[in-house]
């Protein structure tokens, strides 16, 4: 199996997810500034020019962050990050889809169209004029999700899973970025805290960039 790697926080969910479970893969930097993502031979490998890509040993090329998750977890079901049973799985899912489309999507667009626009107009359809409107959102997505938070507990209760790692992700990333956890969101703020107390949060950081994005 060879990673597909680089800045950016999908990239870095893999790499937490990683190192949570005690996995070393081999590991090829995909340069996204010079924008060797978006020519041959990366764009075989994922025709959306994107990382993390996870190639088997079969040669099958894995794009997306959710089913390379998926399939390292079947590999891999131990310490479990998806779930062991079936409940489990479909709750971690359900959290994980959540959060997604609620906060970690439009804090992306609002990020994309907005502070990041000079860099992704380029590389994908922008509407500068939702920058805004997409901020909005993610906020009111982690204002939904405050009051939901357990105290000292994670999305899908007692258990750690993918869910938190990829809000984590998105949110250490954009919260330096004028998308900050809204004031007030105080179960929030001690969630992301915990997360970042974790052993893998740390190192799953590939590098600090100079636009403040953290990946
Ligand atoms: N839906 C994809 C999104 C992947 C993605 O947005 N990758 C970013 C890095 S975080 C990327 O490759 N950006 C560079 C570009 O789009 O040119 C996934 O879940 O893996």
């Amino acid at each position: 199996m060879k990673f597909y790697d680089s800045f950016g926080m999908n990239p870095r969910i893999v790499r937490f997810f990683l190192l949570e479970k005690g996995l070393e893969l081999d590991r090829e930097e995909v340069d996204l500034f010079t924008m060797e993502n978006r020519r041959e031979p990366h764009l075989s490998r994922n025709p959306s020019g994107q990382t993390p890509v996870l190639e088997l040993d079969d040669g099958t090329c894995l794009a997306e962050t959710g089913a390379i998750c998926e399939y390292l977890e079947e590999k891999r079901p131990q310490p479990p990050l998806i779930g062991s049973t079936a409940e489990e799985r479909a709750v971690t899912r359900m959290w994980w889809r959540r959060v997604e489309i609620n906060i970690c999507l439009p804090m992306l667009y609002g990020f994309y169209f907005g502070e990041g626009l000079e860099i992704f107009r380029e590389r994908t359809h922008c509407l500068p004029e939702a920058a805004e409107g997409m901020k909005e959102r993610g906020r009111k997505g982690m204002q939904w999700l405050d009051p939901l938070l357990e105290d000292g507990k994670w999305l899908a209760g007692n258990r750690f899973t993918v869910a938190d790692i990829c809000l984590y992700c998105y949110i250490d990333a954009l919260k330096g970025i004028g998308q900050p956890i809204p004031a007030g969101c105080s179960k929030l703020d001690a969630w992301f805290t915990r997360v970042g107390l974790r052993p893998a949060a740390g190192p799953s950081v590939s590098q600090e960039l100079p636009i403040g994005l953290t990946g």
